[in-house]
């Protein structure tokens, strides 16, 4: 297991560089040209620029978080070829600095969603959080809470750019429904398959967040069937999960370790988030500590240790504490702590074993 850390980088991240590195275990930091569009070709001289940057620290680039995926390709869009070519190309140009897992997700529309963004937990600090009944609300509202929420930080998939343009993206999914969008994610696999055999680089999906339909549009990595179902309609060592616990947490029906220990050799990387429900089907992030949520944390780090599982691990969101001031989810501390909690727990399965 190798422990990542994402950052936004410089002049758009409040963590710096040189706190990451004083968290203990830390050895990649989780990356991404932020201010891409879907759909553009990452430069070797922008790639070039974060290596640089990074390996200064001694962290290695592995991981990148995201490289998000052009709507006409979802869609089937009259320009999906032109678009899976320049994905192909970002592919071999990230190849040359060593990435080894390209993290992306095929949610129409909205990435993640929330309602809240800082709700006060009962221990004075706040973390993100989804009331259900708040969701029904328009979609465009939707994205105008969020974008003045996060004033000032550019928040994947809730680029202000693309969300200008909303009523014309709802349109655009009208005709793909979710079949449709099935047979798109196909399509776009297919053709990045051998270019990832050759370029020894694992496409990591992640899950759906949260995974159940929203505003009428189809959402498709949401449970244990679907999971396997995706795995097997690309059936490749390179087609793989970024496995967010907290994503697929999310439903309560959904056994997080079950999933890991079913299909852990397709995972190349893992999010660990825990999560809280509530009985009316609202949730809260909450603490990496396995008794604040419900998602079975120590369980999950217990499958990934069964497993030897030796991908890339990040702690997902954290909770903003100590009056911290950061992008909603990506602070410092909390998320230091939670990097703690696992590598507590892994170090300890460790010893356990050794003395087996
Ligand atoms: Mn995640």
């Amino acid at each position: 297991m190798k422990m990542g850390f994402r950052w936004y980088g410089s002049g758009n991240d409040t963590v710096t560089l040189s706190e990451i590195r004083q968290i203990p275990g830390v050895s990649e930091i989780v990356w991404a040209l932020h201010y891409k569009q879907p759909g553009e070709i990452w430069e070797t001289d922008e790639i070039q620029k974060v290596r640089d940057e990074l390996s200064g620290f001694g962290f290695g680039m592995s991981v990148v978080e995201s490289v998000n995926v052009h709507d006409d390709i979802k869609t089937a869009g009259r320009n999906r070829d032109l678009y899976i070519g320049n994905y192909i190309q970002t592919l071999r140009n990230l190849s040359r600095f060593g990435v080894k897992v390209v993290c992306y997700n095929f949610m129409p529309v909205f990435d993640w969603t929330r309602t809240d963004l800082f709700h006060p937990l009962p221990d004075g600090s706040t973390a993100l959080y989804y009331e259900k009944s708040r969701i029904k609300r328009d979609p465009a509202e939707m994205a105008e809470y969020i974008l003045s929420e996060t004033k000032g930080y550019t928040m994947p998939g809730w680029e202000p750019e693309r969300l200008a343009g909303l009523n014309g993206l709802f349109e655009l999914y009208k005709k793909t429904d979710k079949e449709a969008l099935w047979a798109n994610l196909k399509y776009f696999l297919d053709a990045l398959m051998p270019v990832c055999r050759e370029c020894d680089i694992k496409m990591a999906i992640h899950p759906d967040d949260p995974p159940w339909d929203i505003f009428g549009l189809p959402r498709l990595l949401v449970d244990e069937p679907a999971v396997g179902r995706f795995l097997s309609m690309v059936n490749d060592p390179y087609n793989c999960l970024t496995l967010c616990s907290g994503s697929l947490g999310a439903d309560p029906r959904n056994n997080v370790p079950d999933i890991i220990r079913r299909y852990c050799g397709r995972i190349a990387f893992a999010h660990i988030r825990n999560v809280k429900h509530y009985p009316n089907g609202d949730f809260s992030e909450v603490s990496h500590r396995d008794r604040d949520g419900d998602t079975g944390i120590l369980e999950i780090i217990r499958a990934y240790h069964d497993c030897g599982f030796d991908g890339y691990i990040r702690p997902d969101h954290g909770r903003h504490i100590w009056n911290e001031k950061c992008r909603p989810g990506y602070g410092l501390y909390d998320r230091a702590l939670g990097i703690m909690y696992i590598l507590g727990a892994w170090d300890m399965l460790d010893k356990l074993d050794e003395r087996q």
